[in-house]
């Protein structure tokens, strides 16, 4: 049997000092889906990611947690990697860089080059911002740092320094010979011109760290940061052995914008010092923004993934972020727009064209795949798109242009959407002709259907897996050679399999208010809490809501932790694309606060100024649609559709602060 050709990527390796968010999730939903893909075209793929933790702020953060480093970085990779195992997104390798087996990597790679003659030592004076773990090149003392704008701090030290200055030359003509070492071309050119400017000596060792690698019989020094991180991508597949696995040079690093010369520059310069071979591509993705800004949890903007992954489904979130931005390009992160194609794409789209196409089969087949009768033109025409669709798709998932292979899949669900439309075999009646007509539809509906599948499946796996049991296919839609699809080979006469729960609609507004609540337990849990644990999903079959806990009795000193107030609405205003909530401000007695409450339904706006009302004053502030709340309003829910009934004292005159008990 001949060797399967091999294909290794990475995505970053994470930091330790939070946990992973959608901008993180991105790169590793890329990485997962070129892997499945990869796997489908007859490749041995190996995926690696993991945690980057070592440096000045892992050590600020084990200080602040109460813990010493050691423990506090097993607990967050192992947070880090539970978190990828629950999306689906188990990578082949987890390399954390305080691994050994890194250790060793990082301390060899230090000795060869080395050896070599590309390290010397020196002093080093310079703005360091500590957030990033770099040194601000052409900063001076009191600037910020041009990437996070924190403030910098002048740092002088002995260091090891790394000769960048004499791989210019060889970088330029590296680069010129591998025109796609550097993705996006735009990226590329920003990546040269840099290093055509120049390049300085680069400190790859600290002394005013502890914890780090030592560097070996010269401690205290401990490896800089960067030398560190990017041999993770070497340890992970065998370090100093690495021709035993097979697997190096990498084929594919995936990372975003932010460090691509970290992983363009130092990393192939580190290598050619060493001798060793060089990563083949790097691919630089862009930012997902959330209200057109970075997300940071200071800001209060942070989308967490597992909300959206246990109300949606995680082929959901896969498929929203490849489908919604061309990859490389930066793009803004809404609710709205994941729910929107969630309902359009996956809800009426692809899952409405599956279970359809199943109805029709058992409703007129006993469900077993009919046999098609002589070809009309508008089946011929739909033969032939899905056909050139296997070529395109391919094409585009090889130059990684997720959105458009996307799109293409989709424009033939539309193509035989339209198709079932206009052909009707469900108005066809029970003569022979009529009979092989319905045949002939319905076995083209549901070979499209396994072509769709098959060519989705890297995105969508879970739900393909799904569509794949439901037509009664062998096996797993993974096990699909790529390069065989053709049109044609489904087998007439099978039966189809047990009915499947794909992608049930959601009412938008509710889905992105329980995802916020959601998040916002996830982000600010209660004290004492357990950690958030998977909800049921609407594609799990369950109702989107985890399945409520037997109400438990609380002390005395429970209820008094809840500071509720009488407070007198001011102002209230419906707030665009959320149907239920409307946004109020309200004197509380001490303050005036602006809460969202669910109540836009039932209330109106004009109707409530001047009512007092029950707050809960001391409830942590939250979001809800962008918007931000800053307490509860009190309200019965009342009937099966749970109408809100504000609670307020009509009787008597009661004054605006008061304290309820
Ligand atoms: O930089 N949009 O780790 P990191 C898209 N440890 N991608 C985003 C994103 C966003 N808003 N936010 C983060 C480090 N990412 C180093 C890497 S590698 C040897 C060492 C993704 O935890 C994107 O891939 O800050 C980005 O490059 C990476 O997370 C940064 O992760």
């Amino acid at each position: 049997m001949l060797k399967k050709p091999k294909f290794y990527l990475t995505t970053p390796i994470y930091y330790t000092n939070g946990l992973p968010h959608i901008g993180h999730t991105y790169t590793t939903v890329v990485a997962d889906t070129i892997r499945r893909y990869k796997r489908m075209r007859g490749y041995e793929v190996v995926m690696t990611t993991g945690t980057d933790e070592h440096g000045v702020n892992v050590e600020r953060a084990a200080k602040k947690a109460g813990m010493a480093e050691s423990e506090f970085v097993a607990r967050m990779a192992a947070a880090w990697r539970a978190l990828w195992d629950e999306l689906g997104l188990s990578a082949d390798e987890f390399v954390r860089t305080t691994d050994l087996r890194h250790v060793r990597t990082v301390q060899w790679l230090f000795r060869l080059c080395r050896e070599n003659g590309y390290v010397y030592k020196g002093q080093y004076t310079g703005q360091y911002c500590i957030f990033d773990n770099a040194f601000v090149n052409d900063a001076k003392p009191g600037d910020n740092c041009p990437d996070c704008g924190r403030p910098t701090e002048t740092i002088t030290e002995e260091n090891y320094f790394f000769k960048l200055s004499a791989f210019q030359k060889p970088l330029l003509d590296f680069y010129k010979k591998n025109p796609d070492f550097i993705q996006p071309e735009t990226r590329r050119n920003e990546i040269v011109s840099f290093v055509e400017g120049g390049l300085k000596d680069l400190s790859i060792t600290r002394t005013t760290i502890r914890w780090g690698i030592p560097v070996p019989g010269e401690e205290p020094h401990v490896f800089y940061v960067w030398f560190d991180a990017l041999t993770a991508y070497l340890s992970a597949v065998g370090g100093p052995e690495f021709e035993r696995r097979g697997m190096w040079p990498a084929d594919l690093h995936l990372v975003g914008k932010d460090i691509i010369r970290f992983h363009s520059v130092y990393w192939p310069a580190f290598l050619m010092a060493a001798m060793q071979p060089v990563p083949k591509q790097v691919w630089a993705h862009g930012w997902f923004l959330m209200d057109a800004a970075k997300m940071s949890k200071s800001k209060g903007n942070v989308v967490l993934p597992r909300p959206i992954a246990n109300m949606l489904g995680m082929d959901a979130l896969r498929y929203f972020l490849l489908r919604e931005v061309v990859f490389g390009q930066d793009g803004n992160f809404s609710y709205d727009a994941l729910v929107t194609r969630y309902n359009s794409d996956l809800a009426n789209g692809l899952g409405n064209l599956a279970s359809r196409t199943a109805a029709l089969i058992e409703k007129n087949f006993g469900g077993k795949i009919p046999k098609p009768g002589p070809l009309l033109s508008p089946d011929v025409a739909l033969a032939e798109g899905a056909s050139s669709a296997i070529g395109e798709v391919l094409g585009r998932y090889d130059t990684l242009d997720f959105a458009r292979a996307l799109e293409c899949i989709w424009s033939v669900i539309a193509f035989a959407d339209k198709y079932l439309t206009t052909e009707q075999p469900w108005a066809l009646g029970n003569s022979e002709e009529e009979q092989s007509r319905k045949a002939t539809v319905l076995w083209t509906t549901a070979e499209l259907l396994r072509i769709v599948t098959v060519l989705a499946h890297a995105v969508l796996p879970a739900s393909t897996e799904k569509v794949w049991t439901l037509l009664g296919l062998p096996g797993s839609v993974a096990a699909v050679e790529l390069d065989g699809l053709r049109w044609g080979q489904l087998t007439p006469g099978k039966q189809l399999g047990p009915a499947q729960t794909l992608f049930p609609r959601v009412d938008k507004s509710e889905a992105i208010e329980r995802i916020e609540a959601m998040a916002n337990e996830e982000l600010n849990p209660a004290p004492g809490a357990p950690p958030a644990k998977p909800a049921s999903s609407p594609t799990s079959g369950g109702a989107g809501v985890a399945a409520q806990a037997a109400p438990e009795k609380i002390g005395i000193e429970d209820f008094a932790k809840v500071e509720m107030r009488v407070g007198q609405i001011k102002s209230a205003e419906r707030i665009v694309g959320a149907d239920k909530l409307l946004k109020l401000t309200v004197d509380i007695g001490t303050e005036i606060r602006q809460i969202c409450a669910g109540i836009a339904q039932y209330y109106e706006p004009e109707k409530l100024i001047g009512r007092k009302v029950a707050v809960v004053v001391n409830l942590a502030p939250r979001k809800l649609r962008g918007v931000e709340s800053n307490g509860m309003i009190i309200a019965a829910s009342v009937g099966p559709e749970g109408r809100p009934v504000l609670a307020g004292f009509p009787d008597e005159d009661v004054e605006v602060g008061a304290r309820l008990k």
